[in-house]
């Protein structure tokens, strides 16, 4: 498929349901820790500065985010997990939100779910991966911010991580940089693979 990624632009931010854009176009999800670089991730596909608002305050995503991406793909930028001054009540609701959307979205194709290459998947991050498992959705596992260490240790990471996830290899998993671009490639052909 041809698609034109200089014609992307938010579409509208959703709390359930009801927000959500009625139509087949296929749907992509970003998941993944506070921080861990799912909004940059997104620029970096579209090749934007901050068309997905990105800080370096966590918890900044507090909606699920479309982005229509020249009206054949979109890309949703879900809330990061784990971020510690959320009180109870918000993650609750956090909780309800991802999952409504993960559970009943039929646009829904795959979930890009990123982990940071230079540590261990946390206690959220594995129960995230097993969820999408459960439920049978495809997994693109992204580890980001491999600018951050040395080419030579990147094997050794990316087994570690697998191992915690209990890597299904039959997902994608990529390397990744919104710093200098390794992996842009690979991530979308993950991606089209699967729309
Ligand atoms: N070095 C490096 N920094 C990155 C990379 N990706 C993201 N960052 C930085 O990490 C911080 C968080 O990035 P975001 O893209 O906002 O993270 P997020 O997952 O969208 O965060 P929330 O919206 O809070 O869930 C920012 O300061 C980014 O510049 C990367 O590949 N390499
Ligand atoms: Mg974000």
């Amino acid at each position: 498929m041809e698609i034109n990624t200089h014609n992307a632009e938010i579409l509208l931010s959703a709390a359930n349901k009801s927000h959500y854009p009625q139509d087949d176009i296929p749907e992509i999800a970003l998941a993944g820790r506070s921080n861990v670089g799912k909004s940059s991730f997104i620029n970096t596909l579209l090749n934007r500065k901050n068309l997905a608002r990105t800080s370096g305050k966590p918890g900044k995503t507090q909606l699920l985010n479309f982005f229509n991406i020249d009206d054949k793909l979109r890309f949703v930028d879900v809330p990061g997990y784990g971020y510690a001054k959320v009180s109870k009540t918000e993650r609750a609701k956090w909780g309800k939100m991802i999952e409504e959307y993960l559970t009943s979205r039929d646009n829904l194709q795959a979930v890009v779910s990123l982990v940071d290459l230079r540590h261990d998947p946390s206690a959220d991050d594995v129960q995230m991966y097993e969820f999408l498992k459960y439920y049978e959705i495809p997994v693109i596992v992204v580890a980001t911010k491999a600018d951050k260490i040395p080419r030579g240790k990147w094997n050794k990471h990316e087994s570690a991580i697998k191992k915690k996830l209990d890597f299904d290899k039959t997902d994608d998993f990529i390397i990744f940089s919104s710093v200098d671009k390794t992996g842009l490639d690979q991530a979308w052909d993950a991606i089209l693979g699967k729309i």
